[in-house]
């Protein structure tokens, strides 16, 4: 096992994996930015180092001045969390050079699922079942028609380099084609400085549902069932939960299968997820692979009972796994809801600031990941998360009913926070039948409006 490890990120992700290693027994050094200075996380590190200005680039970017953290700290590895340089393949590479072990997937992994194209190439050779779409970049507006033709409109062209909305343009009909082909082209370029597009059939209304899934170093792979993600605004994810009301026993085994499938493909190790979209008659589809720890991995293991941290630490150290599928006895419902310091009413603008008072609720079934606390300065340089409000219940229903009261009891002065969003979300209808789909946070405000 690792003795040392540098956390190279920063709030509520560098506290979970600061707390994880301290259950394992590692020590751990934090890197700050001048913008973190009073920040939890060096705080809560046995040792802490800092590696630049407040500006990301400038330091939670860096990978020279992360290296060298590393190495007058006596870090034998490095976590990178989510987000920053969790999925850079060269930066994963270059901590393996400096003889450090990267606690992530191989450099190898992270590049077969970067290129979104590529990934589906390599779903579509595995078995795994992709949406239907463009076998390879698309040349030209004469291609991408004769395409779209086959498959029938509306269709979506997507980045190659892409992932997350970036870069992507929905055709109803020939002409929205040609406008949208030129428009993603750019926009693709512009994002991502490659403009390669591929085109697929537009499937309306889908589910957004991922597997979380854990590899060792010696081929092993499990999945830890599914997540339902599909209450997102702008491409964010907004709340997650597991199981998902879609998804049945009968289900659950072929997506498993299926991304267990997709990870074996690339010899994957480590914590990943498996994104599908499942459209409406129940038909499930490869979208996109991360290969990294999610925010929203706290409900899978509310359910499971892993600790997804933990276990990503040790396969990392070359322990084998010892989650077994047959023994995974997933139990009850777990909710997260995403709280940002952003103000809902001003269309989400983000409010760094002061908190001149908290009180962040617990009690029964409530799970507070956060790295707030009363007078933190919020910065206005990093994404506005500042807590995950988890909750678990026997049943959806109980699961919900302790949200609300968790929200309820969240209590922040000096700051606008997106409790009162999710309140709202918990009360509507459609979302306590559990009837989700990727648009339903505009349908959603055309209910209250209708109200
Ligand atoms: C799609 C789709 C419908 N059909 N692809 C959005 C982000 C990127 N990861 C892929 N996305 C989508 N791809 C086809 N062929 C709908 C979306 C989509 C979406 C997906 C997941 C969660 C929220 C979403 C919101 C809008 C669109």
């Amino acid at each position: 096992m690792f003795s040392k490890v540098l956390v190279a990120n920063r709030g509520e992700i560098a506290v979970r994996i600061i707390r994880a290693c301290r259950e394992l027994g590692i020590e751990t050094v934090a890197v700050y930015s001048q913008g973190d200075a009073d920040a939890l996380h060096p705080r809560l590190a046995d040792e802490s180092v800092c590696i630049g200005p407040a500006q990301s680039a400038d330091s939670y970017l860096k990978v020279t001045h992360l290296i060298s953290a590393a190495e007058v700290s006596g870090c034998d590895a490095v976590h990178p969390g989510y987000g920053f340089l969790a999925e850079n393949a060269d930066f994963a590479g270059m901590i393996e050079e400096a003889g450090l072990t990267f606690i992530g997937p191989t450099p190898d992994n992270i590049s077969k699922m970067g290129n979104k194209s590529l990934a589906k190439e390599t779903m579509r050779a595995a078995n795994v079942p992709v949406i239907p779409g463009s076998k390879k970049d698309i040349e030209s507006v004469d291609e991408a028609r004769k395409l779209a033709d086959s498959y029938a409109y509306p269709v979506l062209m997507k980045a190659a380099a892409g992932g997350g909305g970036k870069g992507m343009r929905l055709a109803r009909d020939r002409k929205e084609l040609e406008t949208g082909y030129k428009m993603a082209k750019a926009e693709a370029k512009a994002a991502f400085g490659d403009d390669r597009l591929y085109l697929e059939k537009y499937i309306e209304k889908p589910r957004h549902i991922e597997i979380q899934i854990i590899g060792d170093k010696h081929g092993k792979v499990v999945h830890l069932g599914e997540r339902e993600c599909s209450i997102q605004r702008r491409h964010q994810k907004l709340i997650e939960e597991s199981p998902s009301p879609a998804v049945n026993a009968e289900l659950r085994k072929k997506m498993g299968a299926a991304a267990v499938s997709a990870a074996a493909a690339i010899g994957y190790q480590s914590a990943g997820t498996v994104e599908f979209l499942l459209d409406q008659s129940g038909k499930f589809y490869f979208m996109e692979m991360n290969t990294r720890i999610q925010v929203e991995h706290p409900v899978t293991e509310m359910v499971s009972g892993y600790d997804l941290l933990k276990e990503q630490i040790r396969v990392a150290a070359g322990e084998k796994l010892t989650i077994r599928r047959d023994l995974i006895k997933p139990s009850g419902h777990s909710i997260e809801c995403r709280i940002n310091a952003e103000d809902p009413d001003q269309d989400f603008m983000p409010t760094p600031g002061r908190i001149a008072f908290l009180h962040l609720p617990g009690g029964p079934g409530v799970r507070v990941d956060s790295h707030i606390f009363a007078d933190y300065v919020i910065p206005p340089y990093y994404d506005s998360l500042i807590a995950k409000v988890i909750s678990w219940g026997q049943t959806r229903t109980e699961a919900i009913v302790r949200m609300r009261r968790a929200l309820e009891e969240f209590y922040t002065e000096g700051i606008k926070t997106t409790v009162p969003f999710h309140l709202r979300v918990l009360d509507d209808s459609e979302f306590i039948k559990g009837n989700l789909h990727t648009g339903f946070i505009p349908e959603m405000a055309e209910r209250e409006k209708a109200k």
